[in-house]
């Protein structure tokens, strides 16, 4: 490796011994970027990639609520301001009891990457708490909203920093979120939260945004490599924001979906999903995937018990992790593989294990989207949301669907543009770290020291 990559990495390790995700993030990057360093003398002078991976500012705050009982808890609220280099801070709030300073940190890092991709003007960020939405009255989590927001509101605005949702935010936290905003400002602010209500100001398609994009992406990798959606078996884990349209998106596009999964486990339903059945569980009741076999007692289901999801061990031509960070293992890899695997492409950040990426990488037969390119529908969607807000016009589905699959598209186009100049053959996730570091650094020295 390049010695002035070598040389940041190391300092990033020692400096943040225990952020394993953040460190894991950013080995990615600068492992891959390693041609376009090469060709660029200065960027060490100018400490571009230690400016690239400190983040602006971290902002760590007290949230504390009432819940039911009248008990008063505390969780830990944060925000990362990574970049504002090509916009304002942008990327979603996460509410999940595993989040830490690393998760965070490493959710940002990636959204700077990503949020150039779309081409759109916005910078990167990431927030959330260790706040576990699940089981929690409407009331509860409305508290929780209104204090995580009592101490954001200073940190954000429309062209500061555009928080919106990701794991445990959807439109009902964002809803409470921009509520509380309001008040504390007394100004409709439209464009500081994405992921807004259709009824005030948010965009159509921006909750189909990710699913729909990542089918979008992955279509054009298929078609990129001779190959089609039509008739292929797809197994999709999660079975919230992202898996849910992802599922829908596949199914339009003449692909079966077979399988889905939560935290708990999977189901396997071998005639194809019914997503209205998981809609009903997943988007309405807010109950456990193993319900489906209520409504279609054919399925099958199996337990997640330990370090694998059992959903990877369904063959499939098609998988689209679409849960969390590391869920899918080397181990998980040799099985997929096996069992013949085309194609992977992430819906969820960091869906592969180092090891796992690296092994798909190395296997010149799979085709595999990295997330940061593949799952970039959702921002791409958000950034059109707040054009939308300062217009004060909305655009049709049809016009927000148009403006996504274009984007998706060049997206891909980036990827592949970056992998055929460095010889990259198909090492899409290289071609889309160099694709969107080129467009950063030459912003970053544009800008001057600062
Ligand atoms: P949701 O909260 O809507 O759904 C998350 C899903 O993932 C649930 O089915 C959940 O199951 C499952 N899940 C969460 N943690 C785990 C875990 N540790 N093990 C197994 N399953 C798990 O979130 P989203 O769909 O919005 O987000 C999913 C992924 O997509 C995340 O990585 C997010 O960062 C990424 N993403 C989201 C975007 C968006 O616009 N929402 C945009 C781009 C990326 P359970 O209910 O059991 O917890
Ligand atoms: O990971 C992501 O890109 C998101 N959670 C969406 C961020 C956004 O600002 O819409």
């Amino acid at each position: 490796m390049n010695k002035y990559l070598k040389t940041v990495l190391n300092n990033i390790k020692l400096k943040n011994p225990h952020e394993n995700e953040y460190i894991q993030a950013v080995e990615e990057v600068l492992t891959s970027i390693e041609p376009v360093i090469n060709e660029h003398s200065e960027f060490e002078k100018l400490a571009i990639l230690e400016r690239m991976t400190e983040p602006e500012r971290l902002i760590i705050f007290r949230v504390p609520y009432v819940n039911d009982c009248g008990q008063t808890i505390v969780h830990r609220g944060y925000r990362v301001q990574f970049s504002n280099l090509i916009g304002p801070y942008k990327g979603g709030l996460r509410f999940q009891p595993d989040v830490n300073q690393s998760i965070i940190k490493f959710l940002g890092f990636e959204q700077i990457f990503k949020n150039a991709l779309t081409g759109l003007p916005i910078g990167g960020g990431k927030g959330g708490s260790d706040f576990n939405p699940k089981g929690k009255s409407d009331g509860e989590i409305m508290r929780f909203c209104q204090s995580f927001m009592t101490e954001l509101y200073r940190h954000i605005g429309a062209d500061v920093d555009v928080p919106a949702g990701d794991i445990g935010v959807g439109e009902r936290e964002i809803g409470y979120l921009f509520g509380q905003y309001k008040k504390i400002k007394n100004a409709y602010e439209g464009g500081v939260i994405t992921g807004k209500g259709l009824s005030y100001g948010g965009s159509l398609v921006r909750k189909e945004a990710t699913g729909y994009g990542l089918i979008y992406f992955t279509e054009e990798m298929l078609n990129a490599n001779g190959l089609s959606l039509e008739g292929k078996t797809v197994t999709i884990s999660g079975s919230g924001n992202v898996a849910i349209y992802a599922c829908e998106k596949a199914f339009q596009k003449g692909a079966k979906v077979v399988a889905m999964s939560d935290s708990n486990g999977c189901i396997y339903d071998a005639g194809g999903i019914d997503l209205n059945v998981i809609k009903q569980i997943k988007e309405k009741e807010r109950g456990r995937i193993k319900d489906y076999l209520k409504h279609h007692p054919q399925a099958e289901y199996f337990e997640h018990t330990g370090e694998d999801s059992p959903i990877w061990e369904i063959k499939t031509d098609i998988a689209l992790p679409c849960a969390t960070q590391n869920e899918l293992t080397l181990n998980s890899t040799k099985k997929l593989i096996a069992n013949g695997l085309t194609a992977i492409v992430e819906g969820a950040n960091m869906p592969c294990t180092k090891e796992a990426a690296e092994y798909f990488i190395s296997n010149k037969k799979i085709l595999y989207g990295p997330a940061k390119a593949a799952n970039a529908g959702g921002v791409a969607v958000s950034a059109i949301e707040m054009s939308q807000n300062s217009m004060r016009y909305y655009f049709s589905f049809e016009e927000a669907d148009k403006l996504l699959k274009d984007i998706m598209k060049n997206i891909f186009s980036s990827c592949q543009n970056a992998c055929e100049k460095y010889n990259l053959e198909k090492n899409y996730t290289a071609g889309a770290n160099i694709a969107a570091f080129t467009k950063l650094a030459k912003a970053m020295k544009a800008q001057g020291i600062v």
